[in-house]
């Protein structure tokens, strides 16, 4: 029954000290030495090895480190192999903060106070009520509703879109493909924190940029390939969109030459705007394979059909 960790090595060593305290009975192995391949039933793994059900035969669990889980390849798993994301409240709390900051940053004009800076301007901006500042969240899962939440409570209107209807206390909930245009036009910062699937890919174009107010903001925290980066550079450059803050970008790093770096309407951070935390996500792990055991659903399992 053993679990084989592959990812992170500094971090595995927290798991393995974890495992060690808190499930003395689960044997642990990090990744290359995977000791017997064949006693291996639990993989966590940012990436899972090629083929991990030839290198590994009796897999029965792939438990993703991350939230999302697009950067398995999920053709190579076969379907007796259960996928399961990390749904833990270590990844919540940094992805609360993360966008908290961005939303204020954006919200108290601290771009524009930047380039005040730079030209060694003391200015006063004018002060808008958070009440006036419509901030919309493209995804109202584990994040984008702890998110909403959380922002919610400065007194900006809130907003959240996804795929199924949701009601949440105190956020306009829009839902579907025919809803996302009002919600859109309703929104002065858009965040986008939707997993990467077929659908969301590319979402973030010139025609979605079009339909949001003039000088509204963007910020990215989902994965670089929903965003046409072009057609954000355009917006910025046409003053449609006022400022970005992007937290992933495509490929990671961004090469040197690219606009990104040097833009003056562009935050950028290397895709660490939240991160599984070893303590908590161990005890979650530890409950999904015990749930696994006891024939119980695990919490973060994924339905393949959807991709996320
Ligand atoms: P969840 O699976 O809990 O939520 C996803 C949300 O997106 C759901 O509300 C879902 O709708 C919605 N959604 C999915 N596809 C569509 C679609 N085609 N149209 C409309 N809505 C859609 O994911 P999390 O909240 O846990 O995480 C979201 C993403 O955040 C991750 O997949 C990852 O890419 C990113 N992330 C980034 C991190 C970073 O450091 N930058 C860290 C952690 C995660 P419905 O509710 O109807 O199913
Ligand atoms: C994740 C991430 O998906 O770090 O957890 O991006």
């Amino acid at each position: 029954m053993t679990l084989l960790y592959k990812a992170d090595p500094e971090r595995g060593k927290q798991w393995a000290q974890l495992f060690a305290c808190k499930a003395p009975d689960i044997p642990f192995r990090l990744w290359p030495d995977a000791g017997d391949p064949a006693a291996v039933r639990y993989l966590a793994a940012w990436q899972p090895p090629e083929d991990p059900a030839r290198t590994l035969p009796n897999l029965e669990v792939i438990f993703s480190v991350g939230a999302g889980i697009d950067q398995f390849d999920l053709s190579g798993v076969p379907d007796h192999i259960a996928v399961v994301r990390m749904v833990e409240p270590g990844i919540v709390e940094g992805m609360v903060e993360y966008v908290t900051q961005a939303v204020l940053t954006i919200h108290r004009d601290l771009f524009d106070y930047a380039l005040q800076q730079e030209q060694r301007v003391w200015r006063e901006l004018p002060v808008r009520a958070a009440a006036s500042r419509r901030v919309g969240v493209l995804g109202l899962g584990m994040l984008g509703s702890a998110v909403l939440e959380r922002l919610r409570l400065f007194g900006f209107p809130c907003a959240g879109w996804s795929r199924s209807a949701h009601a949440l206390p105190g956020i306009d909930c829009y839902a579907g493909t025919e809803a996302l245009d009002a919600f859109l036009a309703r929104t002065d910062i858009l965040i986008c924190l939707l997993p990467l699937t077929n659908a969301t890919r590319g979402l973030l174009d010139a025609t979605l940029f079009a339909k949001l107010p003039k000088r509204a903001s963007f910020i990215n925290v989902g994965r670089g390939p929903q965003l046409d980066q072009q057609a954000l550079l355009d917006a910025l450059d046409s003053g449609h969109l006022q400022n970005a803050i992007l937290d992933v970008t495509d490929p990671e790093p961004l090469p040197p030459s690219h606009p990104f770096w040097t833009h003056p309407r562009v935050r950028l951070t290397p895709h660490i705007a939240s991160a599984t935390r070893p303590e908590t996500a161990v005890e979650v792990v530890l409950d999904n394979i015990r749930r696994h055991r006891d024939g119980l659903p695990m919490r973060g399992q994924i339905d393949r059909s959807r991709g996320y």
